[in-house]
């Protein structure tokens, strides 16, 4: 009688709450998924915990592992305590304060990268920490980007089917989230720091309201840095709708002054300009601006073979078909 009472008394401490927090809990995902529609945005995204932890052991072990030996589970358990079983409208940056805290780590010297409008440009030339560090490039971006997550009071204690945009409530997770990451990123720069802005969108380059304005240039130690170098790029076939020294770009460059910020505003910055040039090899922006011989328009050379720096090859058809016979070879 004694021994079974144990086993069921074993039964009912250990094992039977160990089932019951696996079996619900997919059966409550799946419940969730069909949940009603309550908000705008996109709902979790599904797998979100295995999602983190990954991206939390790719990034310190084979992206950037100068960031030394991290906890990826406490990071994921700090993360998802910021939010989970919450009213997904009352989710605040300071809740994300422990999370921030294990994931911090220096950014390097002249790698800050800034944007607005720009995030997949930014993401192409930053090339994964290796040229730049933006925030999506830091452990803490790195684990969020491109990612969906709210909570819900009930069942998994995560709403799978919508959460709130910006627009239906401004404390939700997400948006609190970037809020905090974009002031904590903000306070690591230092050297040179680098401004992406995107010169074809109609409604300002430089959005007073974004999150550089808002959270980003506010929060900048300004004795760490030396120059601001904005970047305005246009799309290829896009709009040439700002510029530097005009519109929005001009209250930027007014900010800086005033905040007492040295900084420079190029246009179509030439590395980035021929990143976005891989995809419109032969558009006329990406051909040599000086033709005087006439010949280098012919080949479409991009403006890599341009540079004044680097002479014009007196026989461009030879070394085209040397580089294309190599290639070929
Ligand atoms: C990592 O964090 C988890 C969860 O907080 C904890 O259980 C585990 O002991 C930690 N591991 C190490 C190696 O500190
Ligand atoms: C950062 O940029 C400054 C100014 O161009 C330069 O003097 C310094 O060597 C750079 N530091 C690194 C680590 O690249
Ligand atoms: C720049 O803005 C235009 C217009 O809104 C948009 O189509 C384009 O994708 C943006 N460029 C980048 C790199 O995000
Ligand atoms: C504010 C502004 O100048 N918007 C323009 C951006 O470019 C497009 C395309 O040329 C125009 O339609 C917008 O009026």
């Amino acid at each position: 009688m004694k021994a079974l009472f144990s086993v069921l008394l074993f039964w009912f401490l250990h094992v039977f709450p160990i089932l019951s927090l696996l079996i619900p809990v997919t059966q409550n995902a799946e419940a969730e998924t069909h949940m009603e529609k309550q908000w705008q945005g996109d709902g979790t995204t599904l797998s979100l915990e295995e999602i983190i932890i990954g991206r939390c052991y790719n990034y310190i072990r084979v992206v950037n592992p100068s960031v030394g030996e991290k906890n990826c589970s406490q990071i994921w358990e700090a993360f998802r305590d910021a939010f989970i079983f919450k009213d997904p409208c009352k989710v605040l940056p300071k809740d994300y304060e422990p999370f921030i805290r294990l994931t911090v780590h220096d950014v390097p010297l002249n790698k800050s990268l800034f944007w607005e409008n720009s995030q997949l440009l930014v993401g192409r030339y930053a090339d994964s920490t290796k040229r730049m560090m933006p925030l999506d490039g830091t452990l803490m971006g790195w684990l969020a980007q491109g990612l969906a997550w709210c909570g819900h009071p009930g069942g998994t204690g995560m709403n799978y089917k919508s959460c709130p945009t910006t627009d239906e409530c401004e404390h939700n997770p997400v948006e609190s989230f970037w809020r905090i990451a974009s002031e904590a990123y903000a306070k690591l720069a230092a050297g040179v720091i680098h401004v992406m802005l995107n010169g074809s969108v109609s409604d300002g380059a430089y959005p007073v309201n974004g999150f550089f304005a808002k959270f980003e240039l506010t929060n900048l130690i300004k004795d760490n840095i030396l120059n601001i170098q904005i970047w305005v790029m246009d799309e290829i076939e896009g709009p040439d709708n700002e510029s530097c020294g005009s519109k929005t770009i001009k209250l930027l460059e007014t900010t800086l002054q005033e905040d007492g910020f040295q900084y420079t505003c190029t246009d179509n910055y030439k590395p980035v300009r021929l990143l976005q040039c891989v995809d419109f090899p032969t558009h006329h922006d990406c051909l040599c601006a000086h033709t005087s011989t006439g010949a280098l328009h012919s080949f479409n050379l991009p403006m890599a073979a341009c540079s004044s720096e680097s002479p014009i090859p007196a026989t461009p058809l030879l070394q085209l078909t040397l580089v294309s016979s190599q290639l070929r070879g």
